[in-house]
């Protein structure tokens, strides 16, 4: 009985002209996201998104998988997984930019499209990378909040997420030359330390800056996991008012700390807009529409057209700014 329904389920028999053809029914595209770590909102938030571009697409399976901690080594091992199961592409958010290509190439000879999104691999190790948005406007951004909560003078400091994240760390570099702007030139950066993406690493970590700079003025972390627990350190230390926090945030993670008096803004981009778009990078490669050539432009469904650029990098739009006004109204989107 199940073999039947299994036979009926994969063949569509049908008889023309009294020839009879047997149909092999379509397997699915196997989209695989791995993400830098589980548990993190933002990457749940992305999966949403992987999930809606596979809904409309109609011919696409997504595996969402990573490791538990933030490391280059769990993906590898993932990745590896993958190559076996013969998945048609990999969509990744790297933790490291070079650890990661020998088997990034691994999968790009057995044909797979590996393409590497919100944290890149290095060029030889993908086929593009998809930016949420433009480096220096993110990196712009952090400082111009933190500089509108402390108006304009003080000690900063940033807590990022892990020392090898290239996202990150391109950001780090975008806010240091922002800091050379003479607008900010009363802005100084004292400390920049490293939560790893965990909570309570971050919250050590924030608690350390605190109590270790006393003139602090302002935290920034570039990082949705780091913004959480910065801010939940500010108010166990009773600073709420004195020391700001401000980076990049889910709305639905930051609602609280809005309220708290630990943050006045912070940004982010749509999360579910960029796994929708990987997801549609993705296919594109696995239907041969596009291979990755700088000048090529590559339909992402609802979000439109985007176009590579000569490094092999496509951004998204510019990351959107939340504070008491609006943040309720997001907090229920992601
Ligand atoms: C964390 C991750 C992710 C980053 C966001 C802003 O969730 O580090 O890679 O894009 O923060």
């Amino acid at each position: 009985m199940r073999l039947k329904k299994i036979l009926l389920l994969a063949m569509a028999v049908s008889v023309i002209g009294g020839q009879v053809s047997c149909v092999q029914a379509a397997e699915k595209i196997k989209i695989a996201m791995v993400v830098k770590n589980l548990g993190n909102g933002f990457f749940d938030a992305a999966h949403e998104g992987a999930k809606e571009a596979a809904t409309q697409l109609g011919d696409v399976e997504i595996i969402y998988t990573g490791p538990t901690t933030p490391s280059a080594e769990g993906q590898i091992e993932i990745i590896n997984a993958l190559i076996s199961q013969k998945v048609n592409a990999i969509v990744i958010s790297a933790n490291d930019a070079n650890a990661l290509v020998p088997i990034a190439q691994k999968a790009l000879k057995r044909g797979i499209k590996v393409i590497s999104f919100d944290s890149g691999i290095a060029k030889e190790g993908r086929l593009m990378q998809l930016n949420p948005s433009n480096a220096e406007l993110i990196g712009l951004k952090q400082i111009q909040m933190a500089s509108d909560a402390i108006g304009g003078v003080g000690e900063i400091a940033i807590l990022s997420a892990t020392a090898q994240a290239t996202n990150q760390n391109k950001w780090i570099v975008a806010m240091k030359q922002a800091l050379t702007k003479p607008e900010f030139a009363k802005m100084k950066l004292v400390a920049t330390v490293y939560g790893d993406d965990q909570s309570d690493k971050s919250y050590r970590e924030a608690i350390g800056l605190l109590r270790g700079n006393p003139k602090l003025k302002a935290i920034i972390s570039p990082s949705t996991v780091g913004i959480v627990a910065a801010s939940k350190a500010v108010v166990d230390e009773h600073l709420a008012g004195k020391v700001y926090v401000t980076g990049l945030g889910l709305p639905s993670e930051m609602a609280g700390h809005v309220k708290s008096g630990a943050v006045k803004s912070f940004a982010i981009w749509n999360p579910i807009d960029l796994g929708y778009a990987a997801t549609y990078v993705a296919h594109e490669f696995v239907k041969g529409h596009v291979s990755g050539k700088a000048g090529e432009s590559i339909s992402v469904g609802r979000m439109g057209k985007i176009t590579l650029d000569s490094s092999g990098e496509a951004a998204l739009g510019p990351p959107f700014t939340y504070n008491k006004d609006n943040v309720d109204k997001f907090s229920k989107v992601f």
